[in-house]
């Protein structure tokens, strides 16, 4: 796969030429290739920002130079362009799959106050937000996308890993990992993980799934539980846990109205 990146800060981009994503481009299954806007400025002083029409703080990047920037890459074939941007749709591991079956991809990285509207409209076909929360630059947010879509490539992860979101446990939240030693500063790793017992071990990295899960993200844990089939046997796994989470929000109810010192107001 092709990832490249127009910025005016290239340099920001060493991390993903290092670890995993380093290794698949050396391996050449990946390729992420930065591009300066600012050598398609063709403005006198190599400009790629001007101040907005309207008034208002900050500036805003030049169209000229980014459209130039991206028709360039697109000479041969078009290829499919992402502006990172806090108005776009949410990025989600859904989205970054339908991504990676790509070969080749532009992702335009905006500073300051935006993108001149008009190299949006000519050039970009999605906006994607990397989360609701306000960057400097849409770098970062290039840097997280392409993370996260390079990881789905077949090869970039060794092949130990590559069936992992196949598993039982995908839709959920992650079960606990523990290695050696068996005892760390008096707490011990969980038996069943002990024993080399398989079926153990998957029931109770199920459970442990679809406990934190239920507890943190009950809307994940609803979708994980409506959306499948279970066997009899994942199912007992799976009715035990719902028992042991009901379990514990009774008790905590109960020590709710137990409790003397609140005020009327915060009894529900
Ligand atoms: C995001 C985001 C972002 C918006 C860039 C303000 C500088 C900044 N980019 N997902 N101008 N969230 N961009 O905050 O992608």
């Amino acid at each position: 796969m092709n990832i490249t990146i127009l910025t005016t800060f290239p340099e920001m981009f060493a991390p993903l030429h290092t670890s995993i994503l380093g290794r698949a481009e050396k391996a050449g299954i990946l390729n992420i290739r930065e591009v300066d806007i600012r050598s398609y400025a063709t403005n006198k002083h190599h400009n790629t920002d001007d101040s907005p029409f309207g008034g208002g703080a900050g500036m805003v990047m030049l169209a000229q130079p980014i459209v130039d920037a991206i028709r360039d890459q697109q000479k041969e074939k078009k290829i499919h362009t992402i502006y990172l941007s806090p108005k776009g749709t949410v990025l989600t591991q859904k989205k970054a799959e339908e991504l990676a079956r790509k070969t080749d991809l532009i992702l335009l990285c905006g500073h300051y106050e935006g993108v001149d509207q008009r190299a949006i409209d000519l050039c970009v076909d999605e906006e994607i937000s990397i989360g609701d929360y306000i960057l400097t630059g849409g770098e970062l947010g290039a840097m997280v996308l392409t993370d996260c879509v390079a990881r789905l490539i077949p090869g970039v992860l060794g092949s130990e890993h590559s069936s992992e979101d196949e598993s039982f446990t995908s839709g959920l939240l992650e079960y606990p990992q523990y290695t050696r030693p068996r005892e760390f500063e008096g707490l011990t790793v969980p038996p069943a993980l002990l024993n080399g017992n398989h079926r153990e071990i998957a029931a109770w990295q199920l459970s442990e799934s679809l406990y934190i899960t239920l507890k943190r993200r009950p809307e994940m844990a609803k979708a994980y539980l409506s959306g499948r089939k279970f066997s009899r046997s994942v199912k007992r796994v799976v009715d035990a846990t719902l028992a042991r989470v009901r379990e514990e929000q009774k008790v905590q109810e109960d020590v709710h109205v137990q409790t003397e010192s609140e005020q009327p107001d915060d009894a529900v």
